[in-house]
């Protein structure tokens, strides 16, 4: 796969500012798209790199990436069929057990992944599922809280893109296991709002193998001209549907052999 950019420099500078002004100051903006009914996905993609620039120009640190719609529950939620990655900062990173504000957030939602800490740096393309988990330090459980600056949350997929996968905030925790010691398909995950179950899935919902995810996330850097070095942090994308979250709400994530994770949200 090949990024072709159709749009100018302009035009792409442009739509940066307005992602990063709805993201930073919080508000909804209509999808770009019925503004640019031409964008490409490599344009989406040309977009989220100027993000990525000008988040680093100002301090932020980068400290992984995330791999998003990469299960079919997360596909049919957002109408969108092809899997996507993002990248993350220190800024998006939240401790275990934290209360969350919502008052930065547009309408945030809450979803399970299984996450990879990497030891050896990847390069695309043609990464594959062994090579990753060869390059695999640990995995642990993580949930997204995802916030599209979409109106609605609604999108296409080179809007999502630009919007950098909809990444808001981060926690990982429960416990670190290595690759060998699991079986990574099978792994079973409940999530919790306010003491009822409210998703539950299994890891194999992630492209068959969560691992596969990690290898699409490396084959689409690649084409972007980047690597994955070691010492990343990755989410391999929702393996259930998100859920939505609002102050008060308090979120235990149970993933079989990798322990829980929880947060709660406030204003
Ligand atoms: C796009 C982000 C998808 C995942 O894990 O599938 C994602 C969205 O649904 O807003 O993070
Ligand atoms: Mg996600």
């Amino acid at each position: 796969m090949r990024m072709n950019v159709t749009l100018s420099r302009e035009d792409i500078v442009r739509l940066c500012e307005r992602v990063e002004g709805a993201q930073t100051r919080a508000y909804a903006i209509p999808k770009l798209t019925d503004e640019y009914p031409g964008m490409t996905m490599g344009d989406g993609y040309a977009v989220q790199s100027e993000l990525r620039r000008r988040f680093l120009a100002q301090g932020h640190r980068l400290v992984g990436w995330k791999a998003g719609l990469t299960s079919k529950a997360k596909m049919q939620q957002m109408g969108v069929s092809v899997p996507s990655i993002g990248f993350l900062t220190d800024r998006m990173a939240r401790p275990e057990n934290s209360a969350i504000s919502t008052a930065d957030l547009v309408h945030p939602r809450v979803e399970c992944e299984v996450a990879f800490v990497m030891k050896k740096t990847l390069r695309g393309p043609n990464c594959t599922r062994d090579e990753v988990l060869a390059a695999t330090d640990y995995v642990l459980p993580a949930v997204e809280v995802i916030d599209s600056r979409f109106s609605g949350f609604k999108f296409d997929l080179e809007s999502v893109v630009a919007d950098n996968g909809s990444s808001a905030r981060f926690v990982g925790g429960g416990r670190a296991r290595y690759v060998e010691e699991l079986d990574l398909r099978t792994l079973g995950v409940v999530m919790e709002k306010n003491g009822e179950i409210v998703t539950m899935g299994a890891s194999a919902a992630v492209l068959g193998h969560p691992a596969e995810a990690i290898a699409m996330l490396v084959n689409i850097l690649a084409d972007l001209g980047e690597e994955l070095p070691a010492g990343s942090f990755v989410m391999s994308g929702g393996i259930t549907e998100a859920v939505a979250v609002k102050p008060g709400d308090s979120i235990v994530a149970r993933f079989q052999e990798l322990g829980s994770v929880s947060m709660r949200f406030v204003e």
